[in-house]
Formats: structure tokens, C-alpha cells, sequence
């Protein structure tokens, strides 16, 4: 019997601004409001980011995942995954210091140094609500985004080891499927642990439908396909075409406002519940069934929704 789908759900992420859609959740309430909502469409993993209440810049401070952390536990039994990924120009200590805070069961953890390029989105807007967008998109042109070894070595250390959090492991490119496994061989990394694979950020491997299987035989190879379990995202209007393809070739998936804003072509998604339905209603026209929160939990060791920090 196929094994059923897990739904990671990324409500507001770092990289869309707040003009870029009304939709975007950026209070703390918003984002409980949305992750609440998507878990209960079928989402078993939140994966999360804060921003600041005023302005919707992404926001590292831990007092400020906290005023929805414990709203979504309350609310829900999804596995909530904090991103050390964060907003691009953090420092590694600000992006780590929500989850080492919040001792969550998961975690996002970045597998290479990219380029993250953002500046195209400027083209599609004329003004910004808040002072700060319009820079942020234009220093993506000359920005490195830092994940060196000795950085993802420190984050599966001090809250792998210590905190007993487990990560998703984001890969943007091919060569971050041999950092990982570089990290298994060293014994830092165990099985069973959870690849997301990235398409469609520019800086990245992109979104063709050769890459995402190439990726996965590569994983495969490196890995052993008892011994994982892969996901994939596209950044953009590839989000649902890859996460339904991923589906039919036995992955899991992640949709959210995070990665696409849309829910279909010119058409802005009203909620990220919005699109985790359509995935959901996908994958089940498939004949595939969705997995429950403590599903994901037993298929990739998680410590428990009981055994956080909030
Ligand atoms: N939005 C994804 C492409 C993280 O939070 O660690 C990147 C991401 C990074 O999710
Ligand atoms: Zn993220």
C-alpha cells in the first residue's frame, strides 16, 4: 500500500513583503489564525517564521514566536517546525534563537551556501508599503545566503544533539544532497531524516521536472530509500505542479504563502488553508490519503509534541 502523504504547510516565511499580497499572515495572531487553519485542511508540519507586527519584516526574536507557539499547541496536534533559515542578512545566532529557545520537534536546517536572489520581484511592483521592502529585495543582487559547515555542524550540535530537535533538511541544489550525506557520515545525521527538496528560488536548482527526478535517484543512491523521507517544494507558480508530482512519485510535499502566494495562475490564495484543500483534494483524486500529525511523527522519529520548550 502506498504510504500516505505528509503536508508541511509554510504560512508567512522571509521572503514575500507585505505589499505583495493582504493574505500574508504577519501578526502573531495571524499567524496562529493561519497555521491552526492549515492544519486542520490536512497540513501534519508548520513550519514557521515570525515577523514584526508593525512593519512584516522578518523577525528573529524569540519573545515573538512565542505569542503564537503556544496558540498553535493549544489549538492543534501538528508538529511545529521553527526555520533557522529566518530572513536573509540575520546573523547565524539570531536565525538559531527561536527554535534553541523553543526546543521544537522540528526544525528547518539550510544544507549550502547560495545565492538567493529576491531583486526580480521588484519588477512587479511600483510602491511598497513599508520602508524596508524595497531594499530588501534590491541587496538580494549581492547576498550570499550562509550555510558552511561549520554553521550546520554548530545547528545539529547545539539543537539536534541537545534539544533532541530533528530538521528539515532543505537541499536547493544537488550538491546539497552530498553535504548531507557528508554530515550522515560523520554520524551527525540519523536515520530516519527528512530531505526538502527545493526548487524554483533563483540561486538554486530550478524547477524542472528532470532536476526533481534526478534529486530524488541521486537521494536514493546516497541514502537508501529505507533510510529517508523526501519532500519538495517549488518557490512560485511551480508550487502545485511539484508538489503533485512528488505525491504521485511516493514524496511529500509543502505548500504556503512562504513558497507561492497564488492558488492558481493571476489568482492570489486567500489563506494558506486555501491551498493546502487543493493539495489535499489532489492527492486524494490520486487515490492517496494525507498522514495525521502523529503519523509523520512515528515515520521521522520526532520527540514528541509534548517534549518542546512553550
Ligand atoms: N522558503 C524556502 C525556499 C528556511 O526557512 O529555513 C526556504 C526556507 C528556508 O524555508
Ligand atoms: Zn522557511
Amino acid at each position: 500500500m502506498a504510504k500516505s502523504v505528509i503536508i508541511t504547510c509554510a504560512p508567512t516565511g522571509g521572503i514575500h513583503t507585505p505589499t505583495m499580497s493582504p493574505h500574508l499572515p504577519i501578526t502573531p495572531s495571524e499567524i496562529a489564525t493561519a497555521s491552526i487553519e492549515a492544519a486542520e485542511a490536512g497540513a501534519s508540519i508548520i513550519h514557521l517564521h515570525a515577523r514584526d507586527p508593525d512593519t512584516g519584516k522578518p523577525d528573529p526574536r524569540p519573545e515573538t514566536f512565542r505569542q503564537f507557539l503556544q496558540i498553535i499547541k493549544q489549538s492543534s496536534n501538528a508538529v511545529v517546525n521553527i526555520s533557522t533559515g529566518g530572513g536573509l542578512g540575520m546573523t547565524i545566532d539570531e536565525r538559531l534563537a527561536a527554535a534553541m529557545d523553543a526546543s521544537p520537534e522540528m526544525a528547518s536546517l539550510n544544507m549550502g551556501s547560495i545565492n538567493f536572489g529576491l531583486f526580480p520581484l521588484l519588477q512587479k511592483y511600483k510602491e511598497f508599503k513599508h520602508d524596508w521592502e524595497q531594499p530588501f529585495l534590491e541587496m538580494t543582487k549581492d547576498f550570499i545566503f550562509p550555510n558552511t559547515f561549520a554553521t550546520i555542524e554548530y545547528a545539529l550540535k547545539n539543537l539536534g544533539e541537545k534539544h533532541g530537535t530533528r530538521f528539515e533538511f532543505e537541499c536547493y541544489d544537488l550538491g546539497h544532497l552530498y553535504n548531507v550525506k557528508w554530515f550522515v557520515d560523520q554520524g551527525l545525521i540519523k536515520p530516519p531524516f527528512f530531505i526538502q527538496m527545493v526548487f524554483g528560488i533563483l540561486g538554486g536548482v530550478g524547477s524542472d521536472l528532470d532536476n526533481l527526478m534526478h534529486m530524488h535517484k541521486v537521494a536514493d543512491r546516497l541514502f537508501g530509500a529505507e533510510n529517508y523521507e523526501w519532500s519538495v517544494l517549488a518557490a512560485g507558480k511551480n508550487q502545485m505542479p511539484f508538489a503533485t508530482q512528488s505525491a504521485m512519485l511516493g514524496g511529500n510535499l509543502r505548500v504556503g504563502l512562504e513558497d507561492s502566494l497564488y492558488i492558481e495562475k493571476g489568482k492570489l490564495a486567500t489563506s494558506n488553508a486555501e491551498q493546502v484543500t487543493r493539495i489535499r483534494t489532489i492527492i486524494e483524486n490520486l487515490g492517496l490519503s494525507v498522514a495525521t500529525p502523529d503519523e509523520a511523527r512515528e515515520r521521522l522519529a520526532l520527540k514528541g509534541g509534548d517534549v518542546v520548550g512553550f
